[in-house]
């Protein structure tokens, strides 16, 4: 196992690196900008370097000062948690490059799911089920129109470059498809310097289910499970929960064994989510996260597992913990993603906290990196905790939901706190019955009196 490992990250994800480590023995480094010097992840773990200025391009994102810290600190293996570097191919290569375990998938593997179009024809070709759309990339109007017609409208035009939810563009009926595909170009072109697009048939009312797979990298591989992560605004998501309400145990087995034979036929390694579209009964495979989610914890809930201890221990050659029998789900958990934000639009809210209370008791996590006093800064994503709850069931998970968010205090800044509330006084939320656009609907209601 190795013996020091650094974290490229920030904020709870990089806490939630650092607890793994210490449990399993490992010395932890965190890096960090000159804007983080006081962050709680450079305090809790045993070693920090500073990599650079505030702007994450300098700092977080920043190859060769990440590489540099590995070096200057002797770690064997670098963490990337989520967003930042964890999804880029040309930066896992370098780090293999200098000898350096990475956290993670092969950059191959990566490379795979990051181009949407080989993502989806390889699933395809692997059994996963798909939306139906174009045979690869479209590149003439001509050929987007023959596809369109054969698959119905609406279609969706997608950048193989995108993902989630960049580079989208709809098109409801013929009469749209001419300015949806040149605008869907333009836009992928000067977004990712890549203009190649697909068609897919457009589905109205789906809910969003991502099944969690792990692999070993020797052609082993388990599902955890799903999480439905359809309450989301303009592509955010903002509660999360594993089971999906929708999913029974057999649907579950029976898309969870497609997903996890996939990835063990692809020889793939560590933690990675396969996300659907679930309409009417029938998964259609969109898109494959090849890192650590934001809303992992909920699937740890339910399964009794460390999701970040199997990522490590992975990396290190050394096999899963965990059998597929050895995997069921318990109980019902809910996560609700807590941002630095004012309501009703969604402004960022840095600034600093002056008192900040978590809250306990059995069933409650709260992951962050918040502490009173703390200065929450601009540069960097609005998320500043996820509140973790576990019951038998979903409405014992829900009761625990309500309690802890009255036992929170986050005070100095604004907060998206006051959703929940709310979202715990709808009936559909208390039922669990919503789909992606449930949330947006809802925002855009009038207030109630
Ligand atoms: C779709 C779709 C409907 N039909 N594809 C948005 C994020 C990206 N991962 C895929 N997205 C969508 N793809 C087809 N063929 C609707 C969405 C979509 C969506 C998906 C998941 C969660 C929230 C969403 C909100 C708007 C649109």
């Amino acid at each position: 196992m190795f013996k020091k490992l650094l974290i490229a990250n920030r904020g709870e994800i990089a806490l939630r690196v650092i607890r793994a480590c210490r449990e399993m023995g490992i010395a932890s480094v965190a890096v960090h900008s000159t804007a983080d010097a006081n962050a709680m992840h450079v305090r809790m773990a045993d070693e920090a370097i500073c990599i650079g200025p505030p702007s994450s391009a300098q700092s977080y994102l920043s190859v060769p000062s990440i590489i540099s810290a590995c070096e200057i600190s002797g770690a064997e293996a670098i963490h990337p948690g989520y967003g930042f570097l964890s999804e880029n191919a040309d930066f896992v290569q370098v780090v293999e490059d200098h000898g350096i375990a990475f956290v993670g998938p092969s950059a191959e593997h990566i490379r795979l799911m990051g181009d949407k179009i080989t993502a989806k024809d390889t699933m395809r070709k692997l059994g996963v089920p798909c939306v139906p759309g174009s045979d690869g990339g479209v590149g003439h109007l001509q050929t987007a129109q023959v596809v369109a017609e054969q698959i119905g409208y609406p279609v969706i035009i997608k950048a193989t470059a995108g993902g989630g939810g960049r580079g989208m563009k709809l098109a409801k009926t013929a009469a749209d498809l001419e300015s949806a595909f040149r605008t869907a170009r333009a836009e992928a072109k000067a977004a990712f310097g890549n203009d190649e697009v697909y068609l897919e048939k457009y589905l109205g009312q789906p809910r969003h289910i991502e099944v969690q797979v792990f692999g070993d990298g020797r052609g082993n591989a388990v599902h955890l499970g799903e999480r439905d992560c359809s309450l989301q605004r303009r592509h955010q998501k903002v509660l999360e929960e594993a089971p999906g309400p929708a999913i029974d145990a057999e649907t579950r087995a029976r898309i969870g064994e497609t997903c996890a034979k996939a990835v063990a036929d692809i020889g793939y390694r560590g933690a990675g989510t396969i996300e659907f579209l679930y309409e009417n009964g029938e998964f259609f495979f969109i898109e494959m996260n090849t890192r650590l989610q934001v809303e992992h914890p909920v699937t740890e809930a339910i399964f009794g597992v460390d999701l970040v201890r199997e990522q490590i221990r992975v990396a290190a050659g050394l096999p899963l913990s965990f059998s597929q029998e050895d995997l069921q789900v318990n109980g019902h958990a809910i996560e609700v993603r807590i941002n630095a934000e004012k309501l009703p639009n969604f402004t960022p809210c840095p600034g600093r906290v002056n008192t900040y209370h978590a809250p306990g008791g059995l069933g409650v996590r709260m992951d962050s990196a918040l502490y009173s006093g703390y200065s929450i800064p601009p540069y960097y994503d609005s998320l500043i905790a996820k509140l973790i709850v576990h019951g038998r069931d979903r409405p014992e998970a829900l009761a625990r939901l309500h309690r802890a968010l009255g036992e929170l205090i986050i005070d100095g800044v604004d907060t998206s706190v006051p959703l929940f509330r709310a979202l715990l006084q709808e009936p559909d939320v208390l039922t669990g019955d919503y789909n992606i656009h449930w949330l947006e609907k809802f925002l855009a209601a009038p207030a109630p009196e």
